[in-house]
C-alpha cells in the first residue's frame, strides 16, 4: 500500500505547476482527509482547489470538470464505474476506505484503496489516514497531520472498541512521536475538556448508568457518594480535572451501576465503553473544543452536516480566527437543531417494527434528513427508549425516504452490522445504503418504508442469532 501512497506523491509532484483538485466526502473523516491533502500540498507550494460532495452519485459526477490532476479523498472507490465514465484517460488519485466497487481501472488511476490491499477499512483506517499516507510520502515534515488522521478516524467511529486498531495505532504513534498528539487510558466522557464533570456524566448514555445519565440530581448525589467534589476555587471542575484516584472512584462506580440493567449477555462489553483510550490534541488551548479528539471530530462534522464544510476544512489546517469563530456559531446552531428535534422525540411515541425488535420514528417534516442520523442516536440515550434495541428514524422528503439507524456501541461489540443489514435491506426495495456498524443510512422509495423497515428487523435479528 505503501508503494501505491508514493506512486501518489510522485503523480503530485509531477503534476506541481498544473491544475489539481481535491474533492472529498462531506463528512467529518472526509474533510480531515481534504486538510491532510491540502496542507501537504500547500507545504509543497502546489496550488490547488478543494471540493466537497456527499456521494459520487452520477449526476454528481456528471457535474465534475476534470483538471489536470483530480485527488479523491475518503470516497471514489465505492462508486468506481461512474468515476470512470467521466475520468477515464484522465490523472486521478483515490484515497479511500470504503469496499472498492469492482470496476476495472485505467492506466492513469491511482487506486489507494485500504480493503484493495488486505487492510480493514471499517475498523483499521480512514479516509483521513489513506490521505496521511500520501502526506508522509511527499515530506516526513507532515507527520504531525496525523493528528488530524486520528480526528479522521474517530469522526468514522473507529474507536468503538474503546481503542484504535491496526493501521490507526500507527498513525497514532506518529502523532505521539511527532508531540502532537496524547495518547492514554481513561474516562471515555465527551467533552472532558470543556463540559463540567456533572453535565459530562448527565449525558453519557451509552450504556445508560441508572440514576445518573439524564439526571442531573442523581449526578450530585453520585459525585457526593464517593467524595469527589464537582466544583473548587476555580469553578466547576471537568473530567480533565480529576485526579486519578477520583477517576478510579468513579469509573468503578459507573461499571457497577451500569451493570445493574444491562442484559447479561452484555455485561461483558460494558467496561469498555466506560474506559478506553482517549486522544488529545497537544497544540490546542486546554478548555477547546478542538483538545479532544473527539470533541474536534464532532465541530467538524457539524460544519459538513450544515453544509459548510470549508469552514471545517480552515479549521482542521490551522485557521484559529475568523473560520474558528464561524465553527462555533456552527456548532451552537448544530446544537440548537438538535435540541429542537429532540422536542419531536419527547412529543412522538417510537413505533415498532413488525416483530417488535427494531423502534422507529417518521419525523417527516419536523426533522431535516441531514439530522436524522444524529437524532436518532440520541433517543437511543432517552427515557422513552429500549437501548438495548436499534433505532431507525425516517424522514421523507419528496418522495424519497432518507432514513438513519444507530444502535448501542454494545450490540455491536455482540455482534450486529446495522451497516451490512441497512445496504442489503435498502437494496432489496430499490433504494441504497451503508455507512459504520454503529452508524448508518440509507435512501428507499417513500412507498417502501414499511417493506424495508420489515427486511432490515429481519436482518438485524438474524445477525445476532
Ligand atoms: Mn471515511
Amino acid at each position: 500500500m505503501l508503494t501505491i501512497a508514493r506512486e501518489a506523491a510522485e503523480l503530485i509532484r509531477r503534476h506541481r505547476n498544473d491544475s489539481i483538485e481535491i474533492i472529498s466526502h462531506m463528512d467529518a473523516d472526509g474533510v480531515c482527509a481534504a486538510a491532510i491533502a491540502s496542507t501537504a500540498l500547500d507545504r509543497e507550494g502546489i496550488k490547488h482547489h478543494v471540493k466537497f460532495v456527499r456521494m459520487l452519485y452520477r449526476e454528481v459526477v456528471e457535474q465534475l470538470e476534470p483538471t489536470d490532476l483530480t485527488l479523491f479523498t475518503d470516497l471514489g472507490s465505492s462508486q468506481l464505474g461512474n468515476v470512470r465514465e467521466k475520468f477515464l484517460g484522465k490523472d486521478i488519485i483515490i484515497a479511500d476506505h470504503h469496499e472498492p466497487e469492482k470496476v476495472e481501472g485505467w492506466p492513469e488511476l491511482v487506486h489507494l484503496n485500504a480493503p484493495l490491499y488486505g487492510f480493514d477499512g471499517v475498523q483499521e483506517i480512514s479516509g483521513a489516514g489513506m490521505a496521511y499516507l500520501i502526506a508522509n510520502e511527499l515530506g516526513q515534515s507532515n507527520r504531525d497531520l496525523s493528528a488530524l488522521a486520528i480526528v479522521g478516524a474517530i469522526g468514522d467511529i473507529q474507536n468503538a472498541w474503546g481503542k484504535l486498531r491496526g493501521y490507526n495505532r500507527k498513525i497514532a504513534q506518529d502523532g505521539i512521536d511527532a508531540g502532537v498528539l496524547e495518547q492514554k487510558t481513561d474516562l471515555m466522557l465527551y467533552g472532558r475538556h470543556t463540559r463540567s464533570i456533572l453535565k459530562a456524566l448527565e449525558l453519557f448514555t451509552d450504556p445508560p448508568i441508572p440514576g445518573v445519565s439524564n439526571s442531573a440530581a442523581g449526578c450530585i448525589s453520585l459525585l457526593k457518594d464517593i467524595n469527589i467534589p464537582f466544583k473548587d476555587d476555580r469553578g466547576l471542575r471537568r473530567p480533565v480535572d480529576l485526579t486519578d484516584g477520583e477517576k478510579q472512584r468513579l469509573a468503578t462506580e459507573l461499571i457497577s451501576r451500569a451493570y445493574m440493567y444491562v442484559p447479561e449477555e452484555l455485561v461483558q462489553y460494558v467496561p469498555g465503553l466506560i474506559i478506553g483510550e482517549v486522544h488529545t490534541l497537544l497544540n490546542e488551548d486546554d478548555r477547546s473544543t478542538l483538545r479532544d479528539a473527539d470533541s474536534f471530530a464532532t465541530c467538524i462534522n457539524s460544519t459538513a452536516r450544515q453544509e459548510q464544510p470549508i469552514i471545517g476544512l480552515e479549521v482542521a489546517k490551522g485557521d484559529r480566527g475568523a473560520y474558528h469563530r464561524t465553527m462555533l456559531n456552527l456548532l451552537q446552531n448544530h446544537r440548537r437543531h438538535i435540541a429542537k428535534g429532540m422536542e419531536f422525540i419527547e412529543q412522538n411515541e417510537l413505533k415498532l417494527a413488525p416483530r417488535g425488535y427494531l423502534q422507529y420514528f417518521d419525523a417527516t417534516g419536523a426533522i431535516k434528513g441531514t439530522l436524522v442520523g444524529i437524532i436518532a442516536g440520541l433517543t437511543i440515550g432517552h427515557r422513552a427508549c429500549d437501548p438495548y434495541k436499534p433505532v431507525v428514524g425516517v424522514v421523507n422528503e419528496e418522495g424519497i425516504a432518507k432514513i438513519s439507524a444507530r444502535c448501542s456501541k454494545l450490540l455491536f461489540l455482540r455482534g450486529l452490522d446495522l451497516a451490512g443489514a441497512i445496504r442489503e435491506a435498502a437494496r432489496s426495495v430499490g433504494g441504497e445504503g451503508g455507512g459504520h456498524a454503529v452508524a448508518c443510512g440509507a435512501q428507499v422509495p417513500e412507498d417502501k418504508v414499511p417493506e424495508f423497515l420489515k427486511k432490515f428487523e429481519e436482518l438485524a435479528i438474524n445477525q445476532l442469532g
